[in-house]
């Protein structure tokens, strides 16, 4: 397994469309324990092949909280089957935007369909944390960051802050 580098906005890599999996082979199943074991060491409670520059549809989440259980779940070719009517807003954040958040509304639940680590098709229906974390996810497979959720101003502070914030880090790090 191998903590593979996290993509930053803004990198044009963060802004394709992601093609879908053949077939869950060997190749992507190291791949979803790579995101894993990345989205771990970060901490994050999911994790996109485009944040580490892969553009396949896979994704990876484990919303359990600290102290509890593990329970990843791996993703490839994930499809909305179903979703809400009621809409629910959470403060997010993403590890290719760090340090920034802003309030996001979604469809409240969600059923998906999608192959598991075992190519295995299967359907998970999500609600809270669990469908946020999901639809954020599924979001970077289209090129979408969390940001293009809410208004240009609040899109344009945000990604000036974090450009900011990377210069500022470039420099304080000696040559
Ligand atoms: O770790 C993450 N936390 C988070 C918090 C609120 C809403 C979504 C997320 S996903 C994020 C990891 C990430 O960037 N996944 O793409
Ligand atoms: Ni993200």
């Amino acid at each position: 397994m191998a903590i593979l580098p996290i993509i930053t906005a803004p990198d044009p890599r963060l802004k394709r469309t992601c093609r879908p999996v053949a077939a869950v082979d060997d190749e992507i199943r190291r791949m979803m324990d790579d995101m894993l074991e990345t989205m771990y060491a970060a901490p994050g409670i999911g994790l996109a092949a485009p944040q580490v520059g892969v553009d396949l549809r896979v994704i990876v989440v484990d919303v359990a909280k600290e102290g509890s259980p593990p329970s990843p779940h791996c993703l490839a070719n994930p499809e909305i089957l179903w979703s809400s009517e009621d809409h629910a807003l959470y403060n997010e954040g993403c590890l290719s935007l760090p340090e920034q958040f802003a309030e996001v509304e979604r469809p409240a639940k969600v059923r998906v369909g999608y192959l598991d680590r075992d190519g295995k098709p299967r359907e998970l229906e999500a609600d809270g944390l669990l469908a946020v974390c999901i639809q954020h996810e599924m979001d970077h497979l289209e090129g979408v960051l969390f940001v293009d959720h809410v208004s240009r101003l609040k899109r344009e502070m945000i990604l000036k802050r974090l450009a900011k914030a990377k210069k500022r880090e470039s420099e304080s790090v000696p040559a």
